[in-house]
């Protein structure tokens, strides 16, 4: 079975989208930009979050078939042989009630990959507007969680089949959930140093967050492993507030420990997504990262995180580097 790769690309890379997107392998393009709405053809995903780095696309390759594509259920998905990508979007006026539409939202995900024969997904991006506002129970992070915990509950997905997940806020209008999905389901995993999210005690929200630490994926004979968004978090309690080199210290150490506990201590990185809170960071940011990572497979992302006392997360994708 093939590989799969998330590469990111300058502007000046990607000069006609729909070329790209007709090429063998090219199972979706996602765009950091100032835009989160449904792009003009299947198969775009814009995030509404602008890359720091000047690498405003990331191709999702698989396989090396074209990709056949549609849109169904308000959903836009892409297949290229065993691997489906589905992306939906929020309109703005329905954000006003995250809560609601989250559900509404992955129900349609749900019944796409399920008619469409690939009923396990393994990593699912959420993105939306104002994830810290609101004091509380109602801030707009904890109403998505609940939406998204009550879709799952709907499609009788159990708290141990959740996949890896990133969640996060960026500044335009509407939100979008885009996935990956397969015909047989992958294998998920906790942090031993980390509480599983989705036992987070009561203090963290009504609902707690569904997704697991990381999801693998045999996509050969190694498997390879999809790190969710990690961050400054020992056991549930956030660490070092208001110091970003400690934060990111403690979330690159996080991350560490999970690929040793799945045993892919010597794998690759690559899709490495620093999501910062404050542009003004990235100087420093940057100096740190590259320091221990090839600076063509990172990208900075300018994001709010769900937590409001989190400067920084940072997600990554874990091959085998031996063929
Ligand atoms: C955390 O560990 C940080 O709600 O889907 C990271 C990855 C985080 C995914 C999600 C949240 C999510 O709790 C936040």
């Amino acid at each position: 079975m093939p590989i799969l790769r998330q590469e990111y690309l300058s502007a000046n890379a990607v000069t006609d989208t729909a070329q790209l997107l007709a090429q063998p392998g090219v199972l979706a393009l996602v765009n950091f930009g100032d835009l989160c709405e449904p792009g003009e053809q299947p198969g775009i995903i814009p995030l509404g979050m602008p890359s720091l780095s000047d690498k405003p696309w990331e191709v999702i390759r698989y396989g090396d078939s074209v990709a056949e594509r549609g849109t169904d259920e308000h959903c836009q998905w892409s297949v290229i042989e065993d691997v489906l990508c589905v992306a939906t979007w929020i309109a703005p006026q329905d954000c006003s009630d995250i809560e609601a539409a989250t559900e509404v939202a992955y129900g349609r995900l749900f019944r796409v990959i399920q008619s469409k024969g690939f009923p396990y997904p393994f990593r699912i991006w959420n993105f939306m507007p104002d994830i810290n506002r609101g004091d509380g129970d109602r801030e707009e992070y904890k109403k998505f969680c609940v939406g998204r915990e009550r879709a799952f509950d709907d499609y009788h997905v159990a708290p141990r089949e959740y996949p890896a997940a990133s969640a996060l806020g960026h500044h335009a209008q509407g939100a979008v959930i885009y996935l990956l999905a397969g015909r047989n389901s992958g294998v998920h995993h906790e942090n031993p140093r980390q509480q599983p999210a989705y036992k987070y005690p009561r203090e963290y929200g009504p609902s707690s967050p569904s997704f697991a630490r990381a999801t693998s994926l045999a996509l050969r004979s190694k498997p390879q492993v999809f790190v969710s968004g990690t961050a400054s978090i020992i056991g549930h309690n956030t660490q070092a507030v208001d110091d970003l080199q400690q934060q990111l210290a403690i979330t690159l150490d996080n991350i560490q420990h999970l690929l040793q506990h799945v045993e892919q201590a010597e794998s690759e990185l690559s899709a490495v997504r620093v999501y910062l809170r404050h542009p003004q960071d990235l100087p420093l940011a940057q100096a740190l990262i590259n320091a221990r990572l090839p600076e063509s497979v990172v990208n900075f992302i300018y994001a709010d995180i769900c937590r409001s006392q989190l400067l920084v997360e940072i997600e990554a994708l874990a091959t085998p580097s031996s063929p």
